[in-house]
């Protein structure tokens, strides 16, 4: 009888992981839709544009038509259990697409065969093969007639290398498709099975001299053999099968389940995912062993909440066995806590299951400690363990938000917390500068979902404006600056009287403070008072209302008074002194320039530099990416960013993407500056 582990290994070698990314429109969902059909999994077959598909089950989405969460689901096919993620296409949801690369063996690639090779499917791509992950393309839509498959497919070999081979072909006019891993006989749309079968075949057999041999001899090796070397070339990457489809017909559906169970990898034949144990600089890399047998390792890829269904924590297992009885610390956390029940998903639905091995993608409910990205764990060694970090974009496009209701600030903080905590991609900041509470997203889109969330799912009202720029002042020359305090007011006066000069710094260094009286002018006890006074003028500005940086202050000479000094009379002389100083030295108002990398379709170039130079920009660079895209790299001030994506939406028809850095502040010209004054002594004169 085989012992229970030995059972746990067999259980884990009947599990395959899968994650369909690739661009917006190109067939996940639907795909999804037709792999759960053909596997069983549900009855009908649902649509996107009906709004009935298990994965885009969200109103948002289902309002959208498109997918802007990653979703679990789970079927069975010939006795292997299959997790399968759909991911959203959309760059604005990126924070949702790449950490479902960090839950799965194999990332399956979607192209659709009437649009051609898309941006999105470049950059997956580039992600799957950073973590070292199986990558099989799927060209789903063959059903359309609009469709050049012989072209699309040498346009794939072109693009990702001639390590692109297809396992099956399309057939009968893209209405089933032919095997031709297994199979060399027959006549597909596009040539013969024979053809592709060699190649295929060639291809794999390359890993292994012994194979390689065989097939100089015999001519062919018969593909059942051919498991260990297809594993070994899927994982180094020698081999990216294409296989067709069409979610819509159903066409290859049936074929790609076949080649999920009996050609993707299992846990224990794909990379061992990059885990790094300890801290900082300390950390060495880890791998962890899919074995069933072994501690817990567990990855938490994703976390929603919503105050319905409360927390749920979403895993992968890489080691051990997670069961419902299971203690597991979160991180280097001391209490454990117990797994309770665990589910897997079917989209919006839970399934419970006993236990999880390692493969296995399941949910637990209500552990509000977890949180995105942690390891879980049943062992004190384990407690330092993470998983290598994803490069996730930076979010960059920021939009300043307010409750409606007044009062309600600290709800408003509370809630958008929460939502991004549940999102890499999604950042929210309180910006001392502007005196704003500013929500940084991917995009419009990201951000106006995000809002959506807000409004149907929390009920919760906001405003929303582009965010202020934060800018500063400085000063370009040294010049000196007197004021002398002095109050009589019945009984005690107020005395104190400060000189001090002002020397400009140099970009970024801040704020200097000397102290250069002699002989007692202005007594020790006092300076403090004066370097207070002085201070104040930093964060509210003297010209503008900006903050003042990368400015040196020399206090030199003063005057006092010995009933009537005191610490609030030399201070209100500081500030003053200090605000005089500032006035004659050339004061000018610095604003924030970015690095800017805009990728957008080739064509596009011409007009992106000269959209970027009237925007008081800089062209640094520009490159050719592959697949007639494009990168544009410059410098911009931020100020004339303010709703760029939509203007880049329309030079490239909704194409182009862009990412910025904050680079260095820069002097404003003289008209901005004379406007930014303006608006600042309308504010003073208000008060
Ligand atoms: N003709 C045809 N249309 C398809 C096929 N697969 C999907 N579609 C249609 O293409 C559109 C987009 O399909 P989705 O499944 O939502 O695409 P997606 O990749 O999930 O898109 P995002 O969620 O935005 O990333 C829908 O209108 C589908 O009905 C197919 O095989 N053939
Ligand atoms: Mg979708």
């Amino acid at each position: 009888m085989p012992s229970r582990s030995n059972g746990l290994a067999a259980e884990m070698e009947a599990v395959r992981t899968l994650a369909l990314v690739g661009a917006s429109a190109s067939g996940k969902t639907s795909l999804a839709e037709a792999l759960l059909h053909e596997a069983g999994a549900i009855g009908a077959r649902g649509s996107v544009e009906r709004g009935t598909t298990v994965s885009d089950h969200d109103p948002i989405e289902k309002r959208m038509q498109h997918s802007l969460n990653a979703t679990l689901m789970h079927m069975a096919h010939g006795g292997t259990r299959i997790h399968l993620i759909d991911t959203p296409g959309g760059a604005d949801f990126l924070g949702q697409s790449l950490p479902a690369l960090e839950a799965v063996e194999t990332a399956a690639i979607v192209i659709n065969a009437a649009a051609g090779i898309e941006p999105m499917a470049l950059r997956m791509m580039d992600y799957a093969a950073s973590r070292h992950l199986a990558r099989l393309v799927v060209v789903n839509r063959i059903d359309d007639p609009a469709a050049d498959l012989a072209g699309l497919l040498a346009q794939i070999q072109d693009t990702f290398g001639r390590e692109c081979l297809p396992l099956n072909l399309p057939a009968s006019g893209g209405t089933r498709v032919i095997d031709c891993f297994f199979n060399r006989e027959g006549e597909s749309d596009i040539g013969a099975v024979d053809a592709a079968h060699r190649a295929l075949v060639e291809q794999v057999v390359e890993v292994d001299a012994a194979f390689v041999e065989r097939y100089l001899n015999d001519g062919d090796v018969d593909a059942a053999e051919l498991h260990a070397p297809l594993e070994q070339a899927l994982r180094e990457g020698h081999l990216i099968p294409v296989c067709f489809v069409s979610a819509r017909s159903g066409a290859g559906a049936a074929e790609m389940l076949d080649i999920i169970v009996k050609l993707l990898p299992d846990p224990s034949e794909a990379n061992p995912p990059d885990f790094l144990l300890g801290e900082g600089e300390d950390a060495r890399p880890m791998h962890a062993k899919p074995d069933p047998s072994m501690h817990v390792l567990a990855h938490v890829f994703k976390v929603t909440s919503d105050p319905y269904v409360g927390k749920l924590g979403i895993m992968r297992v890489h080691q051990g066995t997670v069961a419902s009885d299971s203690q597991l610390y979160i991180g280097d956390g001391r209490k454990p806590f117990k797994v309770g029940h665990l589910f897997m998903l079917q989209g919006k639905d839970h399934v419970e299951v006993p236990r999880a091995v390692p493969g296995d993608i399941v949910a637990v409910a209500k552990v509000e400690e977890l949180q995105f990205d942690d390891v879980l764990h049943d062992a004190a060694e384990d407690s330092h363990v993470h998983l290598a970090p994803l490069a996730f974009p930076v979010p960059v496009h920021g939009l300043a938000v307010e409750p409606k209701r007044h009062g309600d600030e600290q709800r408003a903080w509370e809630i958008l917390g929460k939502l991004a905590a549940e999102d890499p991609c999604l950042r929210i900041e309180h910006v001392a500068a502007t005196n704003e509470t500013v929500l940084y997203g991917l995009g419009e889109l990201h951000l106006r979902t995000v809002l959506e969330r807000l409004r149907e799912v929390y009920r919760f009202e906001v405003q929303t404006r582009p965010p202020r720029i934060a800018y500063r002042e400085t000063v370009t020359a040294p010049a000196e600056g007197h004021h002398r305090h002095k109050k009589q007011t019945g009984g005690a006066g107020q005395f104190g009287e400060v000189f001090l000069r002002v020397e400009p710094l140099s970009r970024g260094d801040g704020f200097q403070f000397a102290d250069e009286v002699r002989g007692g002018a202005i007594p020790g006890q006092f300076i403090p008072a004066v370097e207070k006074g002085v201070r104040e003028v930093l964060s509210c500005g003297a010209i503008a209302g900006y903050p003042v940086v990368d400015v040196r202050v020399v206090v030199y000479d003063g005057k006092h008074h010995s009933v009537d000094s005191k610490d609030i009379a030399f201070a209100t002389a500081g500030r003053k002194a200090f605000m005089a100083a500032i006035r004659e030295a050339r004061p000018v108002v610095l604003e924030p320039i970015v690095q800017i990398e805009i990728v957008a379709p080739e064509h596009a170039v011409g007009d992106l530099t000269s959209d970027l130079s009237s925007r008081r920009g800089l062209v640094t660079g520009t490159s050719a990416l592959g697949a007639g895209a494009a990168a544009v790299r410059g410098q911009v001030p931020m100020a004339e960013l303010a709703s760029y994506q939509s203007r880049l939406n329309a030079m490239t028809s909704g194409q182009g993407r862009y990412t910025i850095a904050l680079s260095h502040y820069e002097a404003v010209p003289p008209n901005v500056q004379q406007v930014l004054m303006g608006q600042y002594r309308g504010r003073e004169d208000d008060q």
